[in-house]
């Protein structure tokens, strides 16, 4: 079912701050930049490397209000790991699939996510205390 660790989501107060950071210390380089309100939140994408039906990637995450997914995560835990995201072939089918084995979807239907993607999340209660991402990335053009 997982293809790939698709992206590590870490929570984070100053955006800025931490692209500068993490592209000092690893040699890392932000591919892409969004604002997603319907997440809220602020995010940049740094590439690792290349895989089977789209990248792994570092996502850094500044939430756009306190009363936010990430926004409430920081005022409780602080800065850090907030969500693992899975590379998945079909976001849809993945969420039938575990749906049915009685974890609990976060989501009714795949929302739009980072770089064209289409992700939904599953409760971190359900799966051993990690926040779970899908991400089914956007169609690569043929070459
Ligand atoms: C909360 N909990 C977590 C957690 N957030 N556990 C592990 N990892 C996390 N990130 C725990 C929390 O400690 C509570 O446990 C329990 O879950 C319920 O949390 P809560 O604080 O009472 O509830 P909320 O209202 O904060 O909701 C938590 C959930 C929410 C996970 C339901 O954050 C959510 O719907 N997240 C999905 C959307 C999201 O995170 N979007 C931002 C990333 P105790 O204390 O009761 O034991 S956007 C993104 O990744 C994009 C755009 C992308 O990749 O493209
Ligand atoms: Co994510």
């Amino acid at each position: 079912m997982f293809m790939r660790i698709d992206h590590i989501g870490i929570a984070c107060h100053d955006l800025e701050e931490k692209i500068a950071l993490f592209e000092q210390t690893f040699e890392l380089t932000v591919v892409a930049r969004e604002t997603n309100e319907e997440q809220g939140v602020k995010e940049a994408m740094l590439h690792i490397a290349d895989g089977e039906g789209g990248g792994s990637y570092i996502q850094l995450l500044e939430p756009l209000s306190a009363d936010s997914p990430v926004g409430k995560f920081l005022a409780k835990r602080g800065e850090g790991v907030h969500h693992v995201a899975f590379g998945v072939p079909d976001v849809a089918e993945a969420m039938q699939q575990i749906g049915g084995k009685g974890v609990r979807l976060l989501d009714e239907r795949p929302r739009h996510g980072s770089m064209g993607s289409s992700i939904a999340f599953l409760h971190p209660k359900d799966v051993g205390g990690m926040l779970t991402e899908l991400v089914q990335a956007a169609r690569q053009p043929r070459t």
